[in-house]
């Protein structure tokens, strides 16, 4: 460690405001004004992590995701595209803090080495991306500044999806091995998903226009590129796809406005039985909507998603008669599971588990529970309520799939269907365009409506506000979200309320990504779901 390169370096990107940095749910987040210093310490951090998994490229993604545009953020992606591993998050955290001084950050430095006895010898290679933000090619020349003081090679990608820097960095680090993922670029990306969705509805009669709201951000380029890849197999007309423009990404527009509002974005005109879709800022999140005759708006959610995927693949492994081999030498059923958290609808829950016959499985909010968790089973389906999610295909169901040939024409017809998923759908990380594909996939498979898609289960109906407090960090949640711990007494006032309405549910949370505490309910009416919710806002407030 060079540290008079690294106290130089550090001099142009000194903390001085006395901001505190923490690394959340979604990495750092926040105004983008404030992130020069951070994204010169996680330049740093991610030479350590790429050192301390002996050279492997570790992925930089900066983006603010569905927030405002004059916010930015950054996370580490971890080699095989998964989000940073837990323990490091709390290094990443100290050294954002440690950048005020070269004394500071050389200290931290030095103990996360010995912590976590990293051989500096190692080579460390950096990948980076950005979405669109007009801040980020600055944050990114910082990230560059810190990478190259520990002596790190990077390599930026530009433009990305977020799912796409996640895909490059498994391609990059699987590559030669027997887990190949791919060519890590951005046309082996669009060409792998395009060719796996021609091959699974090949024959099959195309489903009407889908309107895709690409909410100003990079999902609409990336959309436009991969729609030249997908040429007469999909059929789509995308709106919101001014990325030039300053003050347009994600305004009223984009996946987390459409759940959130329950309602169709701006820039869409949408005529009741239109098929359409949302992406968020950096495309890794997705949610469905139509409006129906009576000008209702419907919202298919990730909870409809993760119920769609799972029913789908059930359906063709029980027709293909997969049998999976376990550790003890016996051969048995596929086994499909779902992670769901607090906010997936009551509705879905109960249809999972009664209808589906699947087992569910809750974790706290954020894709890195939700992903470990799906990991447990031979098929993981996890999806956050606000469409960010994506299928798990264990090793040996993989092998499964592709060493089965299938007793008669439908049972081979179902394992090519079942093969085709695993290139379709991104497992490294939730992916927008993937889970579009997925559901479109799906969708024309069973040459199936959103309108019957949506009957599948009723949502109860649902709220979520956000309430600013003081201090978020006094709200401790427990049992995967669903109650607090602090402050005492708050939860004992919150059950007395859910107790006074039929199907009541509701929590409350800090945010991990924004500086106020969420509070979710849900019950039998609307009219009552509203009462219980702005309730309980009112005793949080
Ligand atoms: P926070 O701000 O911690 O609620 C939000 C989403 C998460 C996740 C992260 C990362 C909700 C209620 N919360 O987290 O599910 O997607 O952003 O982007 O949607
Ligand atoms: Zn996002």
């Amino acid at each position: 460690m060079d540290s008079s390169k690294i106290s130089a370096a550090l001099s142009a990107h000194l903390h001085t405001n006395g901001t505190v940095f923490q690394y959340g749910t979604a990495g750092f987040r926040m105004d983008a004004t404030l992130l020069d210093p951070v994204m010169f310490s996680v330049g740093l951090l991610a030479v350590l992590r790429s050192k301390s998994h002996k050279g492997k490229t570790i992925g930089v993604m900066v983006t603010a995701s569905h927030n405002p545009e004059k916010d930015n953020g950054v996370k580490l992606v971890e080699p095989l595209g998964e989000m940073l591993v837990q323990s490091w998050e709390s290094y990443a955290t100290k050294l954002a803090n440690a950048t005020t001084s070269a004394d500071a950050i050389l200290a931290v430095l030095d103990s996360i080495v010995k912590a976590e006895s990293i051989d500096l010898s190692q080579p460390a290679h950096i990948v980076v991306a950005r979405d669109t933000r007009p801040s980020g090619q600055a944050l990114v020349a910082s990230l560059i500044d810190g990478v190259q003081a520990l002596g790190g090679h990077i390599k930026d990608y530009g433009l990305f999806t977020t799912p796409q820097l996640h895909y490059v960095v498994r391609c990059i680090n699987t590559a030669g091995t027997a887990s190949a993922y791919g060519e890590p670029t951005e046309e082996a990306y669009y060409e792998k998903l395009a060719n796996a969705f021609k091959k699974i509805t090949d024959g099959y009669p195309r489903l009407s226009p889908l309107l895709i709201d690409g909410a100003n951000g990079i999902g609409a380029p990336a959309m436009e590129k991969l729609g030249k890849y997908l040429g007469d197999s999909f059929s789509y007309q995308l709106v919101n796809k001014d990325i030039d423009s300053r003050g347009k990404l994600n305004f009223d527009s984009g996946a987390d406005f459409v759940k959130i509002k329950q309602t169709k974005p701006l820039g869409m005109d949408l005529a009741p039985g239109q098929r359409a879709c949302s992406l968020d800022g950096d495309a890794d999140r997705i949610v469905f909507y139509f409006i129906e005759q009576d000008n209702t708006f419907r919202l298919l959610d990730g909870d409809k998603i993760a119920t769609l995927a799972a029913d789908f693949i059930m359906d063709l492994a029980s027709s293909a008669e997969i049998l999976v081999q376990r550790d003890d030498g016996s051969r048995t059923p596929l086994q499909v599971g779902l992670v769901q958290t607090a906010y997936a609808n009551g509705s879905s829950t109960a249809y999972v588990k009664d209808t589906l016959k699947v087992p569910v499985v809750f974790t706290p909010t954020g894709v890195k529970h939700l992903h470990h968790a799906a990991e447990a089973f031979d098929v993981g389906v996890y999806f956050e309520a606000n469409g960010h999610g994506t299928v798990l295909f264990s090793p040996a169901a993989i092998h499964a799939f592709k060493s089965s040939t299938g007793s008669t024409p439908a049972a081979a017809k179902s394992i090519e269907a079942l093969r085709c998923l695993t290139d379709l759908i991104n497992q490294a990380v939730g992916d927008a365009l993937s889970d579009m594909l997925l559901v479109e996939a799906v969708l024309t498979y069973q040459q199936k409506s959103f309108s019957k898609w949506n009957s599948d289960y009723t949502d109860l109906p649902s709220r979520q506000e956000k309430v600013k407090v003081a201090n978020r960090g006094d709200f401790v949640p427990i049992k995967a979200d669903t109650e607090l711990s602090h402050p005492l007494g708050l939860q004992g006032k919150i059950n007395e309320e859910v107790a006074k309405f039929s199907k009541g549910r509701c929590f409350v949370r800090p945010s991990g990504t924004e500086d106020i505490v969420r509070v979710y309910a849900e019950a039998a009416t609307r009219d009552e779901t509203d009462r219980l919710c702005y309730t309980v806002c009112g005793i949080v407030f």
